[in-house]
């Protein structure tokens, strides 16, 4: 992903009509526009296609399952046009490979959750965070997912997978963090969804966040 704007737009509206009249409207701000279940559940897997043309998307699956159903999934993801995809990593490196080996072939990022940002994210993942993003980096993703609530821990990732793999932040906002303080603890990019796409002018919103990162 080209690091221009250093924000992406977490598109979780769950209409075709609203997805791209707000992916427009915000085009000039952000590198890339991520989906997930909300919006490929309301409209189906073909609004990828359509996004595409405005911005490189990345694919919210947070792909969690046997090497096999992975491999599927993402074969299907890229197939539809995703620059990107998110998966989870517990459950494993065979499973994060297969992902990893689709990806390469269509030239495609995998990026890994390693700890999530809201409140329950440190229950289960907090003990295997760093871990996760060691396999990260072993397994050859292009980067990893940690949470804009704790600039603590993107700088404790950040040491942990070194400057070649690309930090992707969700939190900002509704949720609490901050851009530009994740974005000093090492961040690349943050992930906004709410703040921009609940603003009656998603654009004000987006380039709000983008003046507070100095991009
Ligand atoms: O809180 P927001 O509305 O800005 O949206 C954040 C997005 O990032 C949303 O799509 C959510 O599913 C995703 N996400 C997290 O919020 C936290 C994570 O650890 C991983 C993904």
């Amino acid at each position: 992903m080209e690091k221009k704007n250093r924000l992406i737009l977490a598109l979780d509206v769950t209409d075709r009509e609203n997805a791209l009249r707000i992916a427009n409207e915000v085009s000039d701000y952000v590198d890339s526009i991520k989906v997930g279940y909300p919006l490929v559940l309301g409209e189906g897997l073909s609004i990828v296609k359509e996004l595409v043309e405005i911005a490189p998307v990345i694919a919210d699956f947070k792909v969690a399952d046997i090497p096999n159903t992975d491999r599927l999934i993402c074969e299907h993801v890229f197939n539809a046009g995703a620059a990107g995809i998110i998966t989870h990593g517990f459950t494993g490196r065979d499973s994060l490979d297969s992902c990893v080996k689709v990806a390469n072939e269509f030239g495609t990022d995998v990026y890994v959750v390693t700890e999530m940002s809201h409140p329950g994210g440190v229950e289960f993942f907090r003990p295997v965070a760093e871990d996760i993003a060691s396999m990260a980096v072993e397994a050859g993703a292009s980067g990893v997912v940690a949470p804009a609530t704790r600039p603590e821990r993107v700088k404790d990732i950040r040491k942990i997978i070194g400057e070649e793999l690309s930090i992707i932040s969700p939190g900002v906002g509704a949720q609490g963090g901050s851009a530009a303080d994740v974005i000093r603890a090492g961040a690349d990019w943050v992930i906004v969804g709410r703040s921009i796409y609940n603003s009656d002018s998603p654009a004000e919103a987006a380039k709000k966040i983008c003046d507070e990162m100095n991009c």
